[in-house]
C-alpha cells in the first residue's frame, strides 16, 4: 500500500495484541503518529516498539480500560497532550467471554461484553469526538463481528453486543452527517488472534480447536482493511466491511482440512 497517513494521528484501543496491535504495525508501517491503549501495559509497551521500528513517526501509548469512564477519560486528558487533534480513530478493544448457552450464562461475563464492545465504543468515541468535530475531517473506524450479524448457540451476549456496536456506527453516522467525519464498521469472520483464549479463560486446547484445520483469518488481513478503509478519499466512506477467510462461507458454515 503506498497511502501515507504522514502527519496523521491514529487513535487505536487495544493495540496490545490481536487486531490492534497489527493495526499499529500497520498504520505504524504508513508513517502516521500512533496513539495507542488497553489494559496491559508491557504487551502495549512491545506493540508500540514494533510499530514504532515499522516505520511509525511517533508513537505514544498509555493504559486503558474502555469498560472504565475514568480510564477513558484519563486516557483522552493523556492524548491532549500530545495532539488537539486525532485523524482516526479505531475503536478495537473487545472480545468474547464465555459460550454457554444463556441457560447457564454469567453476569460477570454478560457484563464484561456489554462493557467493553458496546459502551467502551460509546465511551471512547464521547471522548475523543472533540478532537475530531473542529477539523471536519476524519474516520471513525468501529471494529464489530459477523457476529453481529447473525446469531449463534452460546454467543447471545456477544452477537447482542457486537449487534449493539453495528448500530452505534449507524446512528454516529446519521449524528455525525455534514461535520465531515465518516464512520465504518469492519465485521470480521474467524481469525486466529488471542480472542478464543480470551474467550476460554486461558484454555489454550480449547482455543486452538476452534481454529483446527482451517485457514482463519491473520490479524494482518484485518489491519490492512483498517488501512484501507481509513485511506479512501475524503468523499469516500467505506460504512460496512465484512471480512472472512475463505474457509467460512457462512458462521456455521466451516471447511475443515483433515490432519495429513
Ligand atoms: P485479542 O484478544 O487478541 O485482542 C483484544 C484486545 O482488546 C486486546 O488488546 C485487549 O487488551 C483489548 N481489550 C479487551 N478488553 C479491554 C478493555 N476493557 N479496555 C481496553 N482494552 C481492552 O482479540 P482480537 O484482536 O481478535 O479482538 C479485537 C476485536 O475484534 C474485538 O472487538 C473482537 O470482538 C473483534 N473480533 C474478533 C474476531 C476474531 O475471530 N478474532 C472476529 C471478529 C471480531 P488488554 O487485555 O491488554 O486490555
Ligand atoms: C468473532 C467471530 O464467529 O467467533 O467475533 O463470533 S466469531
Amino acid at each position: 500500500m503506498s497511502y501515507k497517513f504522514t502527519g496523521q494521528w491514529v487513535l487505536i484501543t487495544g493495540a496490545s495484541s490481536g487486531f490492534g496491535a497489527a493495526g499499529a504495525m500497520a498504520f505504524g508501517r504508513a508513517g502516521a503518529r500512533l496513539l495507542l491503549g488497553a489494559r496491559r501495559e508491557d504487551r502495549l509497551s512491545a506493540a508500540a516498539l514494533e510499530a514504532k521500528a515499522a516505520g511509525a513517526a511517533e508513537v505514544g501509548y498509555h493504559p486503558l480500560d474502555v469498560a472504565s469512564t475514568a480510564s477513558v477519560e484519563a486516557f483522552a486528558s493523556w492524548v491532549r497532550e500530545f495532539t488537539p487533534r486525532v485523524d482516526v480513530l479505531v475503536n478495537n478493544a473487545g472480545g468474547a467471554l464465555g459460550l454457554e448457552p444463556v441457560v447457564e450464562g454469567k453476569d460477570a461475563d454478560w457484563e464484561t461484553m456489554m462493557q467493553t464492545n458496546v459502551l467502551g465504543v460509546l465511551r471512547m468515541t464521547r471522548a475523543v469526538l472533540p478532537l475530531m468535530l473542529p477539523h471536519r475531517a476524519g474516520t471513525i473506524i468501529n471494529i464489530g463481528s459477523i457476529a453481529g450479524r447473525t446469531a449463534y448457540e452460546g454467543a447471545a451476549a456477544y452477537c447482542a453486543a457486537k449487534a449493539g456496536e453495528l448500530q452505534i456506527t449507524r446512528s454516529l453516522r446519521l449524528e455525525l452527517c455534514g461535520t465531515g467525519l465518516r464512520v465504518a464498521t469492519i465485521d470480521p469472520g474467524m481469525a486466529e488472534t488471542e480472542f478464543s483464549l480470551v474467550r476460554f479463560k486461558g484454555d489454550i486446547e480449547r482455543a486452538k480447536k476452534v481454529y483446527e484445520g482451517v485457514q482463519a483469518l491473520r490479524s494482518e488481513d484485518v489491519a490492512e482493511a483498517m488501512v484501507w478503509v481509513a485511506s479512501r478519499p475524503p468523499h469516500v466512506c467505506i460504512d460496512e466491511m465484512i471480512i472472512k477467510c475463505t474457509d467460512q462461507a457462512a458462521i456455521h458454515k466451516v471447511n475443515r482440512r483433515a490432519k495429513a
